[in-house]
């Protein structure tokens, strides 16, 4: 069983009181202009908990990097950093290259499209790794309640890609991760050192890659989860989802060849049912800690 927590478990003035060294929130954000905003200032609105607020910017076309200013945060554009890898490839890969620009010890990343955000994911992510010296790495639980009338209203568990895919192939070959509620929550606490010694993945992989990248450097016993209460987010299209489910297939079996689980040869390509053939190229960004400069 995974260690497991409330967000209530942690007050802000507990945290306060306990903290020690300067802490960051970093918030991967692409065409997130209309839910940007609240978060930063709700983050900001942390008594001086956060010292940094770091909005990771791909490019928006829709204002959210001058919202995301304009509310208080640093911002800055994922392709400022590690030029010599090319075209930044997706949400992990932005995470990886914010890394760089990211000054707190403590890291607590969060996804910028959440609605009705409460300063208690900060909190309550935060919470474990700086009340209990036994926990490393904390992951996000929630309930994400489904819009009323769409078909998937009576579905209170997680999301589709989640259901569909992410936890039949963690319960089948990683049984031990089975036990967290989101696996594919972008919300995710740890301290910096940690980030930077393990890879990140590109795109939607960097999840579930994550999970089991700090599952070797720290064991599952240093892995927390916190409930979060509900999260509310919109639901994205079949269409969208699905190169997200291949992105997480991909680490799976990539991971399962490296342990000699699998036989050799790639996947073939996800193909629509109308023939197009999608792109899901996953890549492995190396550990910050590898790397010659910073
Ligand atoms: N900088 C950057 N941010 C991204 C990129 N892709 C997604 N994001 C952000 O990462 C967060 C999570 O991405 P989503 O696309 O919502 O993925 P998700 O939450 O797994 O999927 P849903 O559950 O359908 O919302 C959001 O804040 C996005 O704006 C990217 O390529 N670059
Ligand atoms: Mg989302």
């Amino acid at each position: 069983v995974i260690r497991s927590f409330h967000h209530t478990d942690f007050p802000l003035d507990l945290l306060l009181e306990r903290k020690r060294e300067p802490i960051s929130a970093v918030l991967p954000a692409r065409e997130v202009a209309d839910t940007v905003g609240p978060i930063v200032e709700r983050l900001l609105s942390l008594n001086g908990l956060l010292d940094q607020v770091l909005v990771v910017d791909a490019a928006s076309a829709d204002g959210t990097a001058v919202v995301a200013a304009n509310a208080g945060a640093e911002i800055v554009e994922e392709s400022e950093f590690a030029p010599e890898c090319g075209a930044v490839l997706g949400k992990g890969d932005a995470m990886w290259r914010a890394l760089d620009a990211v000054t707190g010890a403590l890291v607590v990343f969060l996804d910028a499209d959440t609605r009705e955000f409460s300063p208690h994911f900060a909190t309550g992510l935060l919470g474990p790794l700086l009340a209990d010296d036994d926990v490393s790495f904390v992951k996000a639980r929630f309930d994400r309640p489904l819009a009323v009338g769409t078909a998937e209203a009576s579905d209170a568990g997680g999301g589709r890609v989640t259901e569909l895919i992410a936890r039949p192939l963690l319960c089948a070959f990683y049984p031990e991760l089975a036990g967290f509620a989101q696996p594919l929550a972008g919300e995710v606490a740890a301290r910096r050192e940690l980030f930077e010694r393990i890879p990140f993945s590109t795109g939607y992989a960097v999840e579930t890659a994550m999970l089991l990248d700090v599952r070797d450097a720290v064991g599952l016993e240093a892995m927390a989860q916190v409930d979060l209460g509900e999260r509310h987010n919109s639901h994205q299209s079949l269409s969208a989802l699905a190169p997200m489910a291949y992105a997480v297939l991909s680490v799976i079996v990539e991971r399962l060849r490296g342990e000699g689980r699998m036989p050799e040869g790639g996947l073939s390509p996800l193909i629509t049912a109308g023939g197009d053939i999608i792109e899901v190229d996953v890549l492995e960004r190396p550990p910050h800690a590898l790397r010659a400069e910073r």
